[in-house]
């Protein structure tokens, strides 16, 4: 990303971060709030708020406007990382740099921060959404946080990676697995930005498509980085996907073929990028991330 779109993203992350800060605060009982600020404001890359932030903002939208539903999205992958990382699931000790939620906390209360953050998000965008926002959009939004939440997104997606652990699993399954773990939050995010920017369906559309790219070119990258890098590098313990048997593009084909699709879902991602014609050096900024990140890999 050059100088200028990180200056940016840096300033939206900056805002992000203060605002979860600001709605999440420690009160009786005090025990579940710390939980969930401590994943929350732990040190996370913010990809989808910014995302979501971005895209309204270019068209149009205000940061008042964008920012509660931002941080509710950005709540939503937390608890996502949270259950992902339990005994019961991937069983991780270590999540953005720090021992995971479960580690510290405790199986219990880890699972209730999850839950807890779950249901916080929304009541974000109820309540914290300006009045200008129509009614009508601020129910789309909603639909399509509870999409990308259920069983018609994340829910479904760790179900088909918990089925194929130590499987050999049909590309299609594979497919499935990385649009409804991956890449539905990032759907989740840039829709929610085109929504709130009153975007035409053409646009929403295309961003739609932007994000499934994106969304497979992201999730592919970091198989490819849990098999290259350290813990100190990717804030998680490294190799685990082989330790569980999970099926991934780079056990599925090797690292070069997963690095050449990875490139290749970047550059269709750049493509609908031109066509789209919002001047984000954000969006091609997350994109050229990754594609300057897969050429340093090997
Ligand atoms: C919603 C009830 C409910 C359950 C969730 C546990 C679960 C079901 C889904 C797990 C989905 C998951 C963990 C997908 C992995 C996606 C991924 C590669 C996350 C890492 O994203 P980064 O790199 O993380 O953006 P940071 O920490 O930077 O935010």
């Amino acid at each position: 990303m050059n100088d200028r779109a990180k200056l940016k993203f840096d300033i939206f992350k900056e805002l992000i971060d203060k605002y979860l800060d600001k709605f999440v605060p420690v009160i009786y009982p005090e025990k579940i709030y710390e939980s969930m600020r401590y994943s929350l404001l732990a040190e996370g890359k913010r990809l989808r708020p910014v995302l979501a932030m971005e895209i309204a903002t270019q068209l149009g939208a205000s940061q008042e406007e964008i920012l509660p539903a931002a941080c509710a999205i950005e709540m939503l992958h937390c608890q996502s990382l949270i259950h992902d990382d339990l005994p019961c699931m991937d069983n991780d000790d270590y999540r953005r740099g720090k021992l995971s939620n479960h580690k510290v906390y405790g199986e219990a209360i880890a699972t209730l921060a999850g839950d807890a953050l779950l249901s916080y998000a929304p009541r974000l965008i109820i309540e914290k959404t300006p009045q200008i926002v129509p009614s009508e959009v601020l129910l789309n939004v909603l639909r399509e946080f509870f999409i990308a939440a259920g069983v018609d997104g994340i829910v479904s997606g760790q179900v088909v990676d918990i089925e194929s652990e130590k499987k050999s699993i049909s590309k299609d399954t594979l497919t499935f697995l990385y649009e409804y773990k991956t890449a539905k939050l990032f759907k989740l995010a840039v829709r929610t930005g085109a929504i709130i920017g009153r975007a035409s369906e053409e646009r929403l559309r295309a961003l739609t498509m932007f994000a499934q790219y994106y969304g497979f070119a992201f999730q592919i990258y970091d198989d490819i980085l849990d098999v290259t890098s350290t813990i100190e590098e990717i804030g998680k313990t490294p190799g685990k996907d082989k330790e569980k048997g999970k099926s991934t593009y780079v056990s599925m084909f090797g690292i070069e073929q997963a690095k050449q699709q990875a490139l290749f879902l970047c550059n269709e991602a750049c493509t609908i990028l031109e066509d789209v014609k919002l001047n984000s050096l954000i969006l091609e900024g997350v994109v050229s991330d990754i594609s300057e990140g897969l050429k340093k890999c090997s």
